[in-house]
């Protein structure tokens, strides 16, 4: 019992420290031409910032909410990102907004459409969702609502909605994937499509894509990646990127991430989508501990984050560690 439960620890400190050094390292490369980044690729760690970005913040506002909740409550997020979130960060536009309207005293459910009537679909719903993952990754239907709820503050276009989803499910998924097995690629992507049934199309045409590499066996290069998913701030480009990119390359954590930095464009988040979902299978000790080493440290740094990731796994414990270890034994 107590070995299952360190596992389950070290997967949670895993996907938060994985979001956050995902995130850092590859701001370094945000916007970089792929031909440059591949340039730099030697030599790798030693050129990448300590600092992170809004991926990262925001992650950790909502891991602080779930603590003080006992799961999901939108309103308490949207307390959090109020309170917390750091706006010199590279946020997007759309974010920005959101949070200086909470910041006003606007209702969290009503800052969603301030900069696009038809609500966002930027990726910021689903670069920020690794603790609900964590925290619901017994329970895929719960994870699917608690995942929507999030986004909804602001981001309620569907496809920021439902990247939010396929990030948060893939990190659950990650979860229950044993750290020291064969990682079940196809059961996953299964389970994935089972998942974002009923929701919008982009994401079904990607994840036939992803059943269709990972059956032939074939790892794409990154420009293909590129070419086929995207690397944009969209979220149905940068989310399928990631979790092909995750699910190709896991449990190696390095290689992940330098996969995920090849592809140009929005490299910040869609590393640390890879990041957190190869963290949450390979738990914090399959991350690199002198990369780690090198991120900030400040008050809300990274011996803070992983504080913070102890403290949520210790809250879902509380409330759903017991049932969920009686049920499997
Ligand atoms: N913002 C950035 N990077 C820009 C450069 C930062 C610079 N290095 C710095 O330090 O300042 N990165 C961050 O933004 C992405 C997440 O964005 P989020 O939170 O989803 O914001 P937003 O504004 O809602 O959406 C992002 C863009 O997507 C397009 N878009 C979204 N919905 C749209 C709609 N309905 N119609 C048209 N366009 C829409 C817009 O271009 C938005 O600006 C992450 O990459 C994070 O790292
Ligand atoms: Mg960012
Ligand atoms: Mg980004």
């Amino acid at each position: 019992m107590m070995i299952g439960k360190k596992i389950f620890q070290d997967k949670f400190r895993g996907a938060i420290l994985g979001c956050f050094l995902g995130d850092a390292y590859g701001s370094s490369f945000e916007g970089m031409n792929p031909e440059r980044i591949r340039f730099h690729m030697t030599d790798f760690s030693k050129k990448f910032r300590r600092r992170y970005t809004d991926d990262t913040d925001m992650t950790l506002a909502v891991a602080e909410s779930i603590i003080q909740s006992g799961g999901v409550s939108p309103e308490d997020i949207a307390k959090q990102f109020s309170l917390h979130c750091d706006l010199t960060r590279g946020y997007g536009i759309g974010t920005i907004k959101a949070v200086l309207a909470l910041r006003a005293g606007i209702k969290w459910d009503e800052v969603a459409r301030i900069v696009f009537e038809n609500g966002s679909f930027g990726n910021g719903a689903a670069m920020r969702v690794s603790p609900v993952g964590l925290f619901y990754h017994h329970d895929l239907g719960g994870l699917r609502r608690a995942a929507m709820e999030q986004a909804n503050i602001t981001h309620v276009h569907p496809l920021g909605q439902w990247g939010a989803v396929m990030q948060a499910c893939s990190i659950g998924l990650a979860v229950s994937q044993n750290p020291n097995g064969v990682f079940k690629k196809e059961q996953m992507v299964a389970d994935l499509k089972e998942i974002l049934w009923g929701g919008p199309i982009e994401y079904m045409k990607a994840l036939n894509k992803i059943e269709e590499r990972v059956t032939q066996g074939k790892i794409l290069r990154s420009q293909e990646v590129a070419r086929s998913f995207g690397n944009g701030v969209e979220a149905h480009f940068s989310v399928p990127s990631a979790c092909y990119i995750a699910i190709t390359y896991s449990p190696d954590f390095c290689d992940a991430i330098r996969a995920a930095i090849s592809l140009g464009g929005d490299t910040d988040t869609i590393a640390g989508m890879v990041g957190a979902i190869v963290g949450a299978h390979v738990g914090e000790k399959g991350l690199p501990i002198e990369w780690i080493e090198q991120l900030e440290d400040g008050s809300r740094g990274h011996s803070f984050a992983r504080g913070l990731a102890g403290r949520l796994f210790e809250t879902w414990w509380k409330i759903h560690g017991a049932t969920c270890f009686t049920a499997m034994s």
